[in-house]
C-alpha cells in the first residue's frame, strides 16, 4: 500500500482509532482520542477528538466567507484568500471539551482513559490573529464582546470577551502543517487558547462585535455549571489545570512486579504546566514527575515517573500544578464546591485527580479513591 509520492498513510501495523461515544444519531456525536496509545504530547490530526452538534458540513474554501461586523467602522467579508494574505502565527494548543469526564462525577463509569479523558487533543494551529483583523475593520470604543458563529447545521454560536479575542484568538486555517481537517472546522475555525472546547467555533463564518454577551443557546440552556448552592455559574471560560496517567490506565494488564515508567499528560488553560506529582498510594505520598519537554503556554506536556511495582495493590494518581500556583483538586474537593452530578449537580468542567487501581494480578481499573 505504501508507495513513493502521493499522500502518505500510517503503517499497516498501527491500528488505533477514535472511539465514538454512543449517541442517538450521527449528527450530534463525540469521538475520543486514544490517549493510551499516544506518544509525545501532540495528537495526530486523524486522531484529534471530534465533537459535532450538527454533523460536519462540506465547505468549498473558494466560496467560504468570514463576515466581520457589528460595532466596527468598516464591516467586511473576508475570503480565505484574503485571510491568508495577512501574516500568520503558529502555536501549539490543546482543546478540551468541557464535557470531558462528565460520566465520572458520581462513580467510575468509563473503563479506559480514552473514555474518561479522550475529549482532549493537541495540535499546532496556524492562522491570523483576530487582533490583525480587528485593526483592519476598526473597533468601536464600546465594543466588549464578540459573537462567533459556525456554518454547520447547529449554527454553533458563543459570546467571547473582546479582550480575550484581542489577546490571543487565532482565526485558524492550518493544523499540524496542513489545512485544518473537516472534522476540526475546515476551512476556518476559531482557536481560543485555554477556553472550553465549545467556544472554539468550527466552520467559522461570522464575527459580530457587540457591547454585551449575546446570550446564545450554548450559554443559557447549555454549558452553565450548576453549583452546590443551586445557582448556575455562567461563562466558565478557562479550562483549569488537569492531568491524567495514560500508562498504566484502565483495562491494561501489567505482566508482573518490576519496573514500569508511569507516563501521562498534564495541561492548563491558564498558562504553562509548572510541575506534576505522581502518587502510587492513592494520594498519601507524592513525588515529582519528570516533564518530558519544555512547558509551552496552554499546551499539554508529557510527564513520566519511574515505578518499581512490588506486586501489591496500588492506586496511581497524578496531580498538576500550573504557573498560577493552582493545584489540581481531588474529586472530593471539587464536589465540595460544585455539588455532585444529578438534579442539582455538575456536568461540565471535571478536572479532578484521576485514580487507576492496580490489582495484585496486574489488572488496571478506573476507581474513585
Ligand atoms: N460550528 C461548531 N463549532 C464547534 C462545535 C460544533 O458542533 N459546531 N463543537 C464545539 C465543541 S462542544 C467542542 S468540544 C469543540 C471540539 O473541537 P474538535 O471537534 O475539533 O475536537 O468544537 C466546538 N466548536
Ligand atoms: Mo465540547
Amino acid at each position: 500500500m505504501a508507495g513513493d509520492g502521493g499522500y502518505g498513510s500510517r503503517s499497516q501495523f498501527e491500528a488505533e482509532v477514535r472511539w465514538r461515544f454512543p449517541t442517538a444519531n450521527e449528527y450530534s456525536s463525540w469521538s475520543m482520542t486514544p490517549l493510551d496509545k499516544m506518544v509525545g504530547n501532540l495528537t495526530a490530526s486523524g486522531l484529534h477528538f471530534e465533537r459535532h452538534h450538527g454533523g460536519i458540513p462540506t465547505i468549498d474554501p473558494s466560496t467560504h466567507m468570514l463576515f466581520v461586523h457589528g460595532k466596527v467602522d468598516a464591516p467586511r467579508k473576508f475570503s480565505m484568500v484574503d485571510l491568508k494574505r495577512f501574516p500568520s502565527v503558529t502555536r501549539k494548543h490543546f482543546i478540551e471539551c468541557s464535557g470531558n469526564g462528565l460520566t465520572e462525577w458520581n462513580k467510575p463509569t468509563l473503563k479506559t482513559v480514552q473514555g474518561t479523558h479522550g475529549l482532549l487533543s493537541t495540535s499546532e494551529w496556524t492562522g491570523v490573529p483576530f487582533a490583525t483583523i480587528a485593526r483592519e475593520v476598526g473597533l468601536h470604543e464600546d465594543g466588549a464582546w464578540v459573537l462567533a458563529e459556525g456554518s454547520d447545521a447547529a449554527v454553533m454560536t458563543r459570546s467571547i470577551p473582546l479582550q480575550k479575542m484581542l489577546k490571543d484568538a487565532i482565526l485558524a486555517y492550518g493544523q499540524n502543517g496542513e489545512a485544518i481537517r473537516p472534522e476540526q472546522g475546515y476551512p476556518l475555525r476559531l482557536i481560543l487558547p485555554g477556553y472550553e472546547g465549545n467556544m472554539h467555533i468550527k466552520w467559522l463564518r461570522r464575527l459580530e462585535v457587540g457591547d454585551q454577551p449575546f446570550m446564545t443557546r450554548e450559554e443559557t440552556s447549555k454549558y452553565t455549571d450548576l453549583l452546590a448552592n443551586g445557582k448556575a455559574r455562567q461563562f466558565t471560560f478557562e479550562m483549569e489545570a488537569k492531568s491524567v496517567i495514560t500508562f498504566p490506565s484502565g483495562e491494561m494488564k501489567l505482566p508482573g512486579a518490576g519496573f514500569y515508567s508511569i507516563t501521562g499528560l498534564a495541561w492548563s488553560g491558564r498558562g504553562r504546566v509548572q510541575s506534576v506529582d505522581v502518587s502510587t498510594d492513592a494520594g498519601k505520598t507524592w513525588y515529582p514527575a519528570h516533564l518530558e519537554s519544555v512547558p509551552e503556554p496552554i499546551c499539554t506536556i508529557r510527564f513520566s515517573f519511574p515505578w518499581a511495582w512490588d506486586g501489591t495493590p496500588a492506586v496511581l494518581q497524578s496531580r498538576c500544578t500550573d504557573e498560577t500556583g493552582y493545584i489540581q483538586p481531588t474529586l472530593a474537593q471539587l464536589i465540595a464546591i460544585r455539588g455532585s452530578n444529578g438534579p442539582f449537580g455538575s456536568i461540565y468542567h471535571l478536572n479532578a485527580i484521576q485514580s487507576w487501581g492496580v490489582d495484585a494480578d496486574g489488572g488496571v481499573t478506573n476507581v474513585h479513591a
